[in-house]
């Protein structure tokens, strides 16, 4: 799911701001009968009143829960995603809590007319209206920590990365400082995208390349694959189980020069782990800084590893063709894809 369904929700009001919404409305509503006789009129002006309150509380309240994306519809990823970030029993339960005040508004605004129809004194008209707003007051005021946790949950929700689960995603490992921001950015048509990613407080680079009419991603993972084991805990364990669900390959970024600080032996160990960690990923491993080891070939003669440098462009488009390859061995060719340079002629 792209992040721009968090971005489109709209803000969620706090329980006094819903409650000034729904009585504005009603006073307007009342300021619009019309009626000469007193007691029709006020028994008008009442009904109208308590059902402008609880029609905008329900239609508020149920606009929300609706434009809310269901948990059910999301992707494993997204829903780990969503789990680790504001959690996904309280994103149901907060949604329910505010389903649950909408039917109650309208039940109170229900039962209120109906008395006030059959009422004849004017005194009592305005106490059941009294009555009824403080009843609907005190349901909206219940659940006004629902309201501000949705307000909070929304903010960091839109600060996710977009990763789409129906694109090719290329989930790039390795130790800090190999090189793996420098080198999605090498391959990316655009900026890469910077998303805070809820299982780490490191930024995330998301970047994106266009071949052959498909759209493939490339994530890198600081603080979730670049790390030794046992210091993980269980949400990032779920998050790399998440990964195992998305990611159509892995590009392990090694550096021989060791220029990041991270020894060779290190970097082997973490991509045991990494390979023991997404057993189901495809693995491509490729040397980087290939400047810094005067390579430029495009392969390493010593690994026999592609070799890039992502600073000087050296085997760029080597590996991207290697990436799409792999992935593209994996996939099931869409029969409706149709061949680069391949134009449609359009309908005069
Ligand atoms: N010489 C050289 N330096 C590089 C190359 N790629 C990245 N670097 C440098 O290595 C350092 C770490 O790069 P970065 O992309 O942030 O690594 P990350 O932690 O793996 O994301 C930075 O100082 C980069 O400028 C490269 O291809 N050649
Ligand atoms: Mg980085």
């Amino acid at each position: 799911m792209a992040v721009v369904v968090w971005k489109r929700l709209p803000t969620v009001l706090t329980s006094d701001e819903l409650l000034d919404k729904a009585f504005s409305r009603a006073t307007k509503a009342k300021d619009q009968v019309e009626d000469p006789n007193r007691m029709y009129r006020t028994r008008k002006q009442m009904i109208r009143m308590i059902q402008s309150a609880g029609d905008v509380l329900d239609a508020t309240l149920k606009g929300w829960v609706m434009k809310w994306p269901s948990l059910n519809k999301q992707s494993e990823f997204d829903r780990a995603l969503i789990d680790a970030a504001v959690g996904c029993d309280d994103y149901r339960h907060h949604l329910s809590t505010i389903q649950w005040a909408a039917e109650q508004s309208m039940n109170i605004a229900r039962q209120n007319v109906r008395k006030l129809q059959r009422m004849v004194n004017i005194e009592m008209m305005h106490a059941t209206r009294r009555e009824a707003y403080g009843r609907i007051s005190s349901i909206v005021d219940q659940v006004g920590s629902s309201l501000d946790w949705l307000n909070n949950a929304r903010d960091t929700l839109r600060e996710l990365p977009s990763i789409d689960s129906s694109e090719p995603c290329i989930v790039v490992a390795g130790s800090p400082n190999v090189g793996k921001s420098a080198l999605i950015a090498a391959l990316s048509s655009g900026d890469p995208e910077i998303a805070s990613y809820p299982f780490t407080t490191k930024q995330l680079h998301v970047g994106h390349f266009t071949s052959r009419r498909r759209r493939y991603q490339m994530v890198d993972t600081p603080g979730l694959l670049d790390r030794p084991m046992e210091e993980r805990n269980q949400i990032e364990m779920q998050a790399i189980v998440a990964l195992e669900h998305i990611g159509s390959l892995v590009l392990y970024l090694m550096d021989p020069a060791e220029h990041g600080g991270t020894s060779m032996e290190s970097q082997e160990n973490l991509l045991k782990e990494v390979a023991g960690l997404l057993p189901q990923t495809p693995l491509l491993i490729v040397d980087g800084k290939a400047d810094l080891l005067k390579i430029d070939t495009g392969e390493n003669p010593v690994s026999g590893h592609i070799c890039v440098s992502a600073t000087e462009g050296y085997g760029i488009e080597l590996l991207r063709q290697e990436m799409v390859d792999r992935i593209g061995a994996d996939v099931v060719e869409d029969p409706l894809s149709l061949p680069d340079g391949w134009h449609r002629k359009t309908a005069e």
